[in-house]
């Protein structure tokens, strides 16, 4: 792993962030329809429902990619 490697990681961390956070902010507005109230629009949850509950692991993966690809493009 390199730099691109460590480019792609963040890319990819900054573009599901901006994802978890369109979920949040387009149900809290009322843009999307959320009849469960978890802040995941429910036309989403339909087909990324694992996307989403996911979320936990998928950052802890994605953080952990960054971080080992930090160190290799540091040391
Ligand atoms: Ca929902």
């Amino acid at each position: 792993m390199g730099y691109e490697a460590l480019v792609v990681l963040i890319f990819i961390a900054c573009l599901f962030g901006g994802v978890y956070w369109y979920a949040g902010y387009s149900t809290k507005t009322g843009s999307a329809v959320d009849e469960n109230q978890n802040f995941i629009p429910d036309s989403w949850e339909k087909n990324f429902g694992w996307f989403f509950s996911g979320k936990g692991i998928i950052m802890l993966v994605l953080g952990i990619g960054i971080g080992y690809a930090l160190a290799n493009v540091i040391g």
